[in-house]
């Protein structure tokens, strides 16, 4: 049965969405925190460092919330990437870890799981989603090539450039802006892949990238329509493509919460249609399958499949467990069936909505509609006296830290880095602090403390003083960048 919300939001979308999607973005909308579908058997004891320590530790990490002790942290919002808490279904396939060096049974699970869950025969396993990205990448990208992909990923536009190819941006243009409440920002511009094909010629791509619920963009998902269409208009090139499925279960509970046709449809019939407009994909386990470590990639393509099992064995380890122990291997199968089920999910994207929801409504600059494993500040309109070489979403992120130690990640200028051919500093639309929400770790008055905070600097927001980086590592330069405080 609806509630006043659908009646009034679906006219709002035209018909496009079922439930009563992004009312959270109107502030006569009341949210309530949503109810956790599980119990706590464990805790982990955490503590709030005080002022003095937080001031300290801050400046001893060069402003760098990568260079911050985990134990001077409360809680830990830098990313939710091997963060999540395990089931007591997954512990017990741990103690089921067959350790063999060859044909381990929890490979079997896994191949099992993956073909289950996302309907691709062909699994190649390896230590965690870079691992997967080097195999697949630097198999089907040669020298002067592009890839095309809906917004990039650090890891995965290094591993495009290691072996000569480029990176290119194919994200349609509302993903680049913050106050857009488009439900699919994560789609795909058609016109845009058209262009470098026509300028380019097809041969110069080397595949087209998808990326689930795109990381970058604010956790924002791709539609089934606009995966459905891409098949099609790469089968007229006879392009491959080939997704970054790391958030694809979320990605799916999007799908089910926004697209006509999906409302009762099991997430994982969702996701074997999304997997079937692919050739192939790499996935990092340690988001949606609930581990702390592992990844793979799964391909329907048998020639992908044979060359990346090959290089497996001098990268990663024997093609049965590719860097992951046999325990690993079965938490990540067990994770991938229970990160697909509906319950979970609706709990999962509802705790990060809720987050979203407490700052939208004190008035802080948020990227909207709220994403699926994070909420994204727009240091832009936090921070709007600071240039964008003072870095506004480092600064931003470290004086949270500083504030309530609660730790964020910078997903800016730093994270994009310098374009690969001028040297120069790129500085992307999109200058946002991450609030990462760990699955199934923090509760929903975490949530709150963390609002506060929040909040908190946005009322004193004019006295927050920019930084200046003083070291830069060559690669990836957001995780070891050190900066210095400048002078208001
Ligand atoms: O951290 P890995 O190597 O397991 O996975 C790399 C990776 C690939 N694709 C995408 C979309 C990611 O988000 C990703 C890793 N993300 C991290 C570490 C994050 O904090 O978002």
């Amino acid at each position: 049965m609806g509630n006043r919300w659908d009646v009034k939001y679906k006219n709002l979308f035209q018909g496009l969405y079922i439930s009563s999607f992004n009312k959270e973005s109107f502030s006569d909308y009341k949210m309530k925190p949503p109810a956790e579908p599980f119990k706590i058997k464990v805790i982990e004891p955490v503590r709030v460092p005080s002022e003095q320590e937080r001031k300290e530790a801050i400046r001893k990490a060069g402003f760098n919330t990568f260079l911050l002790l985990s134990d001077d942290v409360y809680i830990d919002l830098l990313t939710d990437s091997g963060t999540a808490a395990m089931s007591d279904n997954q512990w017990a396939g741990m103690m089921l870890g067959d350790e063999a060096y060859a044909g381990s049974k929890n490979f079997y699970n896994l191949e099992k799981s993956v073909q289950d869950v996302l309907g691709y025969k062909y699994l190649v396993p390896t230590h965690q989603g870079r691992g997967a990205e080097h195999l697949m990448y630097s198999n089907l990208v040669k020298p002067g090539q592009l890839v095309p992909r809906n917004m990039y990923f650090t890891t995965s536009k290094v591993h495009v450039e290691l072996p000569g190819g480029k990176m290119v941006d194919v994200i349609i243009d509302e993903a680049h802006d913050p106050e857009n409440t488009n439900p699919f920002k994560g789609n795909v511009d058609f016109n845009k892949l058209q262009k470098y094909i026509d300028d380019y010629g097809a041969d110069k791509i080397a595949f087209v990238n998808v990326e689930m619920n795109v990381n970058m963009a604010g956790g924002q998902p791709v539609s089934m329509e606009n995966l459905r269409k891409l098949r099609e208009f790469c089968n007229n090139y006879k392009l491959k493509i080939i997704f970054d499925a790391t958030r694809s279960s979320e990605n799916a509970y999007f799908i089910r919460e926004r697209e006509k046709g999906y409302e009762n449809t099991p997430i994982v019939d969702i996701l074997n249609e999304m997997m079937s407009y692919s050739d192939g994909c790499i996935y990092s386990s340690k988001k949606d399958c609930l581990v702390n470590i592992g990844g793979f990639l799964a391909t329907h393509d048998k020639e992908i499949f044979e060359a990346t099992r090959s290089m497996v064995v001098v990268y990663e380890g024997l093609h049965t467990y590719g860097g992951m122990a046999g325990r690993d291997m079965e938490a990540v199968a067990r994770g991938l069936r229970e990160g697909a089920q509906y319950e979970y999910l609706k709990y999962r994207v509802n705790q990060v909505r809720y987050l979203g929801y407490l700052l939208m409504e004190a008035g802080v600059p948020i990227v909207k509609p709220t994403g699926g494993h994070a909420v994204f500040l727009n240091a832009l309109k936090f921070l709007p006296h600071l240039a964008r070489d003072q870095w506004p979403a480092q600064t931003l992120s470290a004086a949270i830290y500083e504030d309530s130690a609660v730790r964020t990640m910078e997903r800016g200028a730093i994270s994009k880095g310098r374009d690969s051919e001028t040297g120069e500093n790129i500085f992307p639309k999109l200058e946002l602090v991450r609030l990462t929400i760990p699955r199934r770790v923090y509760t929903n008055t975490h949530m709150e403390y963390t609002a506060n905070s929040v909040i908190n600097l946005y009322e004193k927001r004019e006295i927050i003083p920019g930084l200046k980086m003083v070291y830069e590592p060559k690669y990836l330069r957001f995780f070891q960048a050190k900066f210095e405080q400048l002078p208001l």
